[in-house]
């Protein structure tokens, strides 16, 4: 019989609604979340204390329009930790081991955070606004918490602060032309993460090259979640020649690709060496930056995980979900595959694998699946671009 949890991600990943959600305050609303109701939304997922829609009925059809037109999400789930004042930038620097001393205001970065053990606890993407103002697009965990309580004991002049501010991604390879349509031709000269601030129809926005596909896009950064539903018509009104449609980080793009998803396809004990993220973290930053002595420790003796690909065998769809299944060699526990998913492009099953680093990618590996096992090939990440 099946567990109930594996019944609740098979339903998920079919993008049908299993449960209604009782409203509380605890659960935020998205500015976006009545536009995406009209688009027809059939199933969400909980991130950050809020509801981000996962699917509006066609799976597949939503991953064809991310990889050859271009779709519209509503990513307000991604919340900005402000870091303002005299110290924001010192702030910022203690929080993450990438060097920031280069960043510029209108510049993005991507910057893992860890905790004093090197264990990452969030990757957002970090956007200078002036040498004073700072904003952490966060993944799901409660950096605010976490930055008020560095800038506490370290006596910082900063506030720390959740400001109304909702991103809404454009993404696919068509995404340029509609939000140059929206913007103007100059969106087409920014650099990847880079951003700027301007009004669309009165709407203050930042306009970011950026966003959770490989596909290519933007994210309107908005910053008057009275205007949601406002945003939303006018991208889709700017988007109809393309064809634009309603959409959302997509799990097949992103596993395909290789992005990581943070509490997804990581642990209470996952460092960034451990996901491919090492090439984010600069060993030589101060020493008041936090976890960098764990993160030159562990670089020094090598992750004992890696992050692979895992082809499985055969060639119909099976749904795995999120649920961490066991992998093992000769009867081994070796590792566990972290997420899984149908491939449209190599009508493959495939997933990450946080393994032992002695497996290696070649290496045939045995999937635990609700007590059945099923066979499997490791590979490099990502599968695809
Ligand atoms: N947009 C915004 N905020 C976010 C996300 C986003 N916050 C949470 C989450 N997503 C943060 N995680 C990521 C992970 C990967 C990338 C972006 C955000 C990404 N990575 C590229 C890659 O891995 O190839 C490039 C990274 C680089 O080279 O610097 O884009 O999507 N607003």
């Amino acid at each position: 019989m099946r567990s109930d949890t594996y019944y609740l991600s098979d339903l998920f990943i079919q993008g049908i609604v299993v449960f209604g959600i009782t409203p509380s305050a605890r659960l935020r609303p998205s500015p976006y979340y009545e536009a995406t109701v009209a688009e027809g939304v059939t199933a969400f997922t909980t991130y950050n204390h809020m509801l981000m829609p996962t699917s509006f009925g066609d799976p597949e059809g939503e991953y064809w329009r991310l990889m050859n037109g271009v779709s519209q999400w509503d990513v307000a789930v991604e919340r900005q930790v402000e870091l303002r004042g005299p110290d924001a930038g010192r702030l910022a620097q203690i929080l993450t081991a990438r060097d920031l001393s280069r960043c510029v205001p209108g510049q993005g970065k991507y910057v893992p955070l860890c905790n004093h053990d090197g264990v990452l606890i969030n990757d957002p993407i970090l956007l200078k606004l002036a040498d004073d103002h700072y904003w952490l697009s966060i993944a799901d965990s409660n950096i605010w918490f976490w930055a008020q309580a560095i800038a506490a004991e370290r006596r910082l002049q900063v506030t720390v602060a959740e400001p109304d501010v909702s991103p809404l991604a454009v993404q696919g390879p068509k995404a340029e032309a509609v939000v140059a349509a929206l913007c103007g031709d100059w969106v087409r000269d920014l650099k990847y993460f880079w951003f700027k601030e301007t009004t669309l129809d009165g709407i203050p926005v930042v306009v970011a090259r950026s966003g959770w596909s490989k596909q290519g896009g933007f994210e309107l950064y908005l910053r008057d979640g009275s205007q949601g539903t406002r945003l939303w018509n006018l991208v889709k009104e700017a988007g109809k020649p393309w064809d634009i449609g309603p959409g959302n980080p997509n799990f097949c793009e992103r596993v395909e690709t290789g992005l990581l998803s943070y509490g997804g396809d990581t642990d209470d004990q996952t460092n960034p060496y451990e996901v491919r993220l090492g090439k984010y973290i600069d060993l030589h930053v101060a020493d008041d930056v936090v976890g960098i002595g764990a993160l030159r420790r562990i670089h020094a003796e090598g992750a004992k995980r890696h992050q692979l690909g895992v082809i499985l065998d055969g060639d119909s769809p099976t749904q795995l979900g999120f649920l961490w299944h066991e992998i093992r060699v000769a009867e081994r526990k070796v590792g566990s595959m972290t997420n899984c998913v149908w491939s449209w492009r190599l009508n493959k099953n495939i997933g990450f694998a946080l393994i032992d680093t002695a497996c290696q990618p070649g290496d045939r590996v045995t999937v635990i699946k609700s007590g059945q096992a099923l066979s499997g090939t490791l590979t490099t990440l990502p599968f695809l671009g």
